[in-house]
């Protein structure tokens, strides 16, 4: 008799859950469009540019271990290379009478004193299919295309936000794309995750 009883509890709560809405849902905003694409890793490498196009390999592995967001991350890492390394996301439309905002999650390990940077390409209008760079943005000086503070040695997940203001563009701007780069990848590796690009609003 008391299971009966508790079964049809149980079976009220759950027909009551279903019909309650939940205020948070009601009043919170619709999720905003994340302009990158595959910005967690969770589709792998997927939609980046890491200089394949010049015949060079992924510069550092997807890892599923202590991602920030989701199941995957990017640990951006080459033993042996010189050269600096990056990867860009794919190219994206913007309105230069909106303002934009940059997530990117980073974690450190070992990292050397100004090796990482974050930058943003703007590109023109399309020519035969190719269009044209028209060098980094430079929201806040005109001299300044780094975005991000010097970060260096280790530290856990940190969120950095940059803004980019549709009106310090370069007038020509179509699309642009954001670069992550590592300026000594053979030392230490930057744990890179929930990379987002959207439309600033009003309580931004
Ligand atoms: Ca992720």
């Amino acid at each position: 008799m008391f299971q009966k009883y508790m079964l049809i509890i149980a079976i009220f709560t759950v027909i009551f859950c279903l019909h309650t809405p939940t205020r948070a849902a009601e009043k919170t905003d619709p999720p905003k469009t994340n302009l990158v694409v595959n910005g967690s890793f969770e589709q792998g490498i997927k939609s980046w540019g890491y200089r394949q196009w010049d015949g060079l390999p992924v510069p550092g592995h997807v890892a599923k271990e202590n991602a920030f967001a989701g199941d995957n991350c990017f640990v951006l890492t080459e033993p042996g290379t010189v050269e600096p390394r990056f990867i860009r996301s794919n190219h994206f439309t913007v309105n230069l009478k909106e303002n934009y905002i940059i997530n990117v999650t980073l974690a450190l390990q070992d990292i050397p004193k100004n090796s990482i940077k974050i930058r943003v390409l703007q590109y023109g209008i399309p020519v035969n299919n190719k269009a044209p760079v028209l060098g980094w943005a430079r929201p806040v000086n005109k001299n300044v295309y780094e975005l991000l503070p010097d970060i260096h040695g280790t530290a856990d997940w940190k969120t950095y936000s940059i803004k980019i203001p549709g009106k310090s563009l370069d007038g020509r701007t179509q699309k642009i794309s954001i670069f992550i780069m590592h300026e000594k990848p053979s030392i230490g590796e930057l744990k890179i995750d929930a990379v987002t690009c959207t439309v600033q609003s009003p309580q931004d």
